[in-house]
């Protein structure tokens, strides 16, 4: 997840330029779906305070306290549900998910926190749209909602073919950098693991790379001919930070969410770029296919590399 704070750092400076720290975006903006495809309640060992909505929902700080002081007791207490539901007990005193209602969530404190689903729906926050989508379970309109990106729903212009080009050459530039300023900040944090570094090592100390900055197309294009080699990793190494849930060589809607979902807004040509990635169809992003989408040659194409 900490990967993806420094990601989404990048991304709300300047879609796709030299990462920047200009805006701030905080875990819970970072809307994955990732907990739809969890179909089974995960018990935690740690209790994180404000996972449940149960204890979101305490108003009154002296109450606060007592749900606290009750904790043992409260068999929802360690008991996670995905987004969307939150837990109760039944007769029995056994905790459950269920779908939470719409109207007790909080209400956004900003349009910055406003959902646009793939129904083209504004939702006021992530809550309201995993709320929403979870009573909308088991029909065909709750399979195919998604959230699309994050904000209110606007107007996005078409993508035109030729600017469908520019995309992955300015993203394949930019994983680049965003992979040398991990490396370069790694200091004191473990932002990226051993063998991640020893490869964005040979990329940092490489003097021929592309410097960060504003480029022109002819010379991203120029680059990319020239030092190819370096786009390998950075390419391979965003697939294996999509690819978790699971971690199956395949990318869903709801693992493209983290990417997409802040960059549509930006990006105009984002949902044609990931559609059309999918080039058999199938509605899964296959590592073959993604490194393909970015250009790299199909005997570059290593599972290996997602280190
Ligand atoms: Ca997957
Ligand atoms: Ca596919």
């Amino acid at each position: 997840m900490r990967v993806w704070i420094v990601f989404l750092l990048c991304l709300a400076g300047h879609a796709m330029a030299a990462p920047t720290e200009e805006v701030l975006v905080t875990e819970e903006e970072l809307v994955t779906e990732e907990e739809l495809v969890t179909e089974e309640p995960i018990f935690e060992e740690e209790t994180e305070v404000g996972v449940n909505p149960v204890q979101v929902d305490v108003g009154e700080f002296d109450e606060a306290i007592e749900v606290i002081e009750d904790a043992e007791e409260n068999p929802c207490m360690n008991y996670h549900c995905k987004r969307g539901k939150v837990c109760e007990v039944d007769e029995d005193n056994t905790p459950m998910c269920v779908c939470q209602d719409p109207s007790t969530c909080p209400p956004a404190e900003g349009d910055f926190e406003h959902n646009c689903g793939t129904d083209n729906k504004t939702y006021e926050t992530a809550c309201h749209f995993f709320a929403t989508k979870c009573t909308l379970e088991g029909t065909k309109k709750g399979h195919k909602l998604h959230l699309d990106y994050i904000g209110p729903c606007k107007y996005i212009e078409p993508c035109l073919d030729n600017e469908l080009k520019e995309f992955p050459m300015r993203m394949r530039d930019w994983l680049k950098n965003v992979l040398v300023t991990l490396y370069e900040r790694d200091q004191d944090n473990d932002l990226l693991n051993e063998k991640q570094k020893l490869r964005v090592k040979k990329i940092y100390e490489n003097e021929k790379r592309l410097q960060a900055g504003e480029h022109s197309l002819d010379l991203l294009a120029q680059d990319f001919q020239k030092n190819y080699n370096m786009y390998i990793f950075p390419v391979h190494w965003q697939f294996g930070q999509l690819d978790q849930h699971p971690a199956d060589g395949y990318l869903t809607h709801s693992e493209l969410s983290p990417l997409r979902a802040p960059l549509i807004p930006m990006e105009h040509c984002t949902t044609r770029f990931f559609d059309e990635c999918d080039t058999d169809g199938d509605k899964y992003v296959a590592l073959e296919e993604w490194a393909a989408c970015f250009g790299l040659k199909e005997q570059d194409v290593d599972k290996d590399l997602i280190i």
